[in-house]
């Protein structure tokens, strides 16, 4: 299958994804939307893969936002009428299998936005991130608010957001906005090793952890820690749990069976 705006590539059991609009900063616009639900769905949908890695294409940007040129002429009423950019829910968040954002550059607005739909970012020590939507009039409009709040805290998010002022990669760091940061010429050997470490894993388990996290960061302790327990029980009913256990005992690696 081929996509007009992504390039993917299947490297064993991880799945490459690489945002390819070069020429325009790798902004994101509708068909990228539409290219990367596809991606994704047929992502979840192919047990052979278990982990992605979505990527910039070139050195120089993530994705450097929405793509402005597409916006320009649009008015209130077809953004509202279009519900324009909401099927990044459904299409990119809702994927349930484990996906890393290797962040190559500059992730401004609705870039800075996507990596934040990642389970987790990795960085080059060259990526800037940034929610400057408002030196164009408007806000964050794909979860910048939200996301970038929980994830650095108010005083960041607010200061980011009413100035439009970049963040480097150490500083996201330094936030917790990223989970590590590597030198750029390594970035995605380092990402798809990560990803080949947990395609290792077994692929229920690798779900369900990143299930329960995410419901860390959306709902209250009480709901989060019963969530976490059931999710829990509901593993030791797999034969994964019984291998991996068994595994253990016998001193010998485990053979995953995937349910
Ligand atoms: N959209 C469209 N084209 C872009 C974008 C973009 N977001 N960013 C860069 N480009 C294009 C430029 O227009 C330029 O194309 P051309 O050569 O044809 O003019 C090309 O990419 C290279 O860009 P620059 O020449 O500007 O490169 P510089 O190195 O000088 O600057 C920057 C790099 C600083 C990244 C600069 O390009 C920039 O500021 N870009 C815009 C960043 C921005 O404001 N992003 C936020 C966009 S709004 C958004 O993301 C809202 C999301 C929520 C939408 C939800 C709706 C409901």
């Amino acid at each position: 299958m081929t996509y007009e705006t992504i390039l993917v590539e299947q490297r064993g059991a991880v799945t490459l994804i690489t945002l390819n609009r070069p020429q325009a900063l790798n902004a994101l616009n509708s068909q990228v939307l539409k290219d990367l639900t596809a991606v994704f769905t047929a992502y979840d949908a192919d047990p052979s893969q278990r982990c992605a890695v979505l990527t910039g294409s070139g050195d120089k940007a993530f994705a450097a936002g929405a793509d402005i040129k597409e916006m320009v002429e649009k008015e209130a009423a077809d953004f509202f009428l279009e519900d324009f950019f909401s099927g990044w829910q459904s299409g990119v968040v809702a994927t349930r299998k484990p996906w890393i954002a290797a962040v190559n550059g500059f992730a401004l607005g609705g870039g800075c936005e996507l990596a934040m739909m990642a389970d987790f970012i990795i960085a080059s020590d060259t990526a800037k991130f940034g929610q400057p939507e408002i030196k164009l009039g408007v806000a964050p409009g794909m979860g910048g608010s939200q996301r970038l709040t929980r994830a650095v805290g108010k005083a960041k998010a607010m200061e980011m957001c009413l100035t439009g002022r970049m963040m480097g990669a150490e500083e996201a760091e330094r936030s917790g906005l990223v989970a590590r940061i590597v030198p750029a010429a390594e970035l995605l050997d380092d990402a798809l090793k990560t990803a080949e470490t947990i395609a290792s894993m077994p692929p229920m388990a690798a779900m369900i952890n990143k299930e329960m996290v995410n419901v860390a960061f959306e709902t209250g302790l009480a709901q989060g820690l019963l969530t976490e327990r059931r999710l829990f029980q509901i593993l030791t009913a797999t034969q994964d749990k019984i291998e991996g256990m068994t595994a253990f005992v016998e001193k010998r690696p485990a053979q995953w069976k995937g349910r």
